[in-house]
């Protein structure tokens, strides 16, 4: 199924300024979560900030952080561990929806709340509400579960539909909110709630003729009290539209779908939940997974990437300092290896940090190419808990969750 294939959503339009426009859906699937939307102003914005080309590579809808603008033309840091608003990438079902911070609402609902209120009679909170409760703040990255997608075609010459990512469909940042813990309790979660699902204010998601509705994905209960944020600051700054304003979601370690933007219900229920988001995207389907896919795509695989273009030219007989950054959804990074002769050694490199779970770890390798010509560097990093990065990744149909080590090429002259 070509469920991610972006380009056929709404056939967004791209105006003189760049910026997308989507043309108004006519009939809106009904998912319980989504009522009353009337702080949302449609039609929306493909993106709303701008997307200068040496920050991003547009993908339809969707914006990948270029790695390469990590580092300025003599090589020095343009980032910290941070990626500044804007410059961190998008990811858009639809577009992004304007959203009045004022008259905005969270609604809880369902059988997991005490008294089992209906979507009509939901437990509301303001911003205002939220910020009455205690906040905290954490450091985490995003990332999509398709972050990576385009080399099971370019390394592995297996095809799979959806945005073709390289790198760039992850971004870190300090997120400030107020735990999700918190409000499920202040809303009146019982022992008996298993499964929540947030819902996005932003348009229905409709591809190949089918209106999946507003873009909404089950998280375990267990999870929501274990760490998750329902953040309405990034970057010590209140959200900006295009990453989820006015609150979102921040699921440490998950795929980037379960960090719901622009979240306007939550059901809780005291029974599992579906959704097209845990049912028909987000799992890994094809000839080794059962019929009806794998489990939901839940904690993110390790990766690695170098601050450097693919194709970077570099002078021989001089050293050259290769920084990158690894990451794992599972635990602190322990390791991180460097190859410059297509995989045959491998050098560790330097770690610059404390590695943190959730987040990525900076590293650097010094290398001095005694000769001109092409050469493939790569990156494999390992976790505390041993996972590390295979030569291949396994197949899946989707494309998602490609934790292979990354060939990158570069021209040594
Ligand atoms: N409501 C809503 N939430 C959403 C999405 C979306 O399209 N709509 N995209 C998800 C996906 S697939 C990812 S990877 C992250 C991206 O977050 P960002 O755009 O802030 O980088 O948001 C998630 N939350
Ligand atoms: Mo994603």
């Amino acid at each position: 199924m070509e469920c991610h294939s972006d380009s056929a959503v709404r056939m967004p339009l791209r105006s003189a300024a760049g910026v997308l426009t989507v043309p108004a859906l006519a009939a809106p699937v009904f998912a319980p979560g989504r009522v009353a939307a009337e702080e949302v102003t449609w039609p929306v914005s493909g993106i709303v900030k701008p997307l200068p080309a040496e920050w991003f590579v547009p993908h339809d809808t969707n914006a990948e952080m270029r790695w390469e603008a990590l580092r300025d033309a003599d090589g020095k840091a343009t980032i910290g561990r941070h990626v500044p608003t804007e410059r961190f990438f998008v990811r858009n079902h639809t577009g992004t929806p304007l959203i009045d911070p004022d008259r905005w609402r969270l609604r809880l609902f369902g059988s997991g709340l005490r008294g089992a209120p209906t979507a009509e009679q939901a437990v509301e909170f303001g911003l205002a509400d939220l910020r009455t409760l205690p906040a905290t703040r954490i450091d985490a990255v995003i990332e999509c579960a398709g972050n990576g997608r385009s080399y099971y075609r370019s390394q592995q010459h297996q095809s799979v539909p959806g945005t073709p990512w390289t790198l760039g469909g992850i971004g870190s940042a300090s997120w400030r909110g107020v735990r999700l813990a918190e409000v499920l309790r202040a809303a009146g979660l019982t022992d008996g709630a298993v499964d929540l699902l947030p819902v996005g204010l932003d348009p229905d998601y409709v591809v190949g003729g089918v209106n999946y509705g507003p873009v909404r994905r089950p998280l375990p209960v267990a999870k929501a009290l274990e760490d998750v944020l329902l953040a309405y600051e990034m970057n010590d700054e209140p959200l900006t539209p295009d990453h989820g304003a006015p609150a979102r979601l921040v699921v440490p370690g998950w795929v980037g779908i379960a960090s719901i933007k622009w979240v306007g219900g939550i059901e809780v229920a005291d029974h599992p939940l579906r959704s097209p988001w845990n049912t028909d995207f987000y799992r890994m389907f094809g000839p080794d997974y059962p019929p009806g896919g794998g489990a939901p795509l839940s904690t993110q695989v390790v990766k690695s990437a170098f601050e450097l273009a693919a194709g970077a030219v570099l002078e021989a007989g001089r050293d050259h300092r290769l920084h990158g950054r690894s990451w794992s959804g599972t635990a602190p990074v322990s390791r991180v290896e460097v190859s410059t002769d297509g995989g045959r050694s491998w050098r560790p490199a330097a770690l610059c940090e404390e590695p943190l779970a959730d987040n990525w770890t900076r590293w650097s390798i010094d290398w001095c190419p005694e000769r001109p010509g092409p050469y493939e560097l790569r990156a494999r990093a390992t976790d505390r808990l041993g996972g590390t990065q295979p030569e291949r990744a396994p197949f899946n149909r989707e494309g998602y969750l490609f934790g292979a080590v990354v060939v990158h090429p570069v021209a040594v002259v």
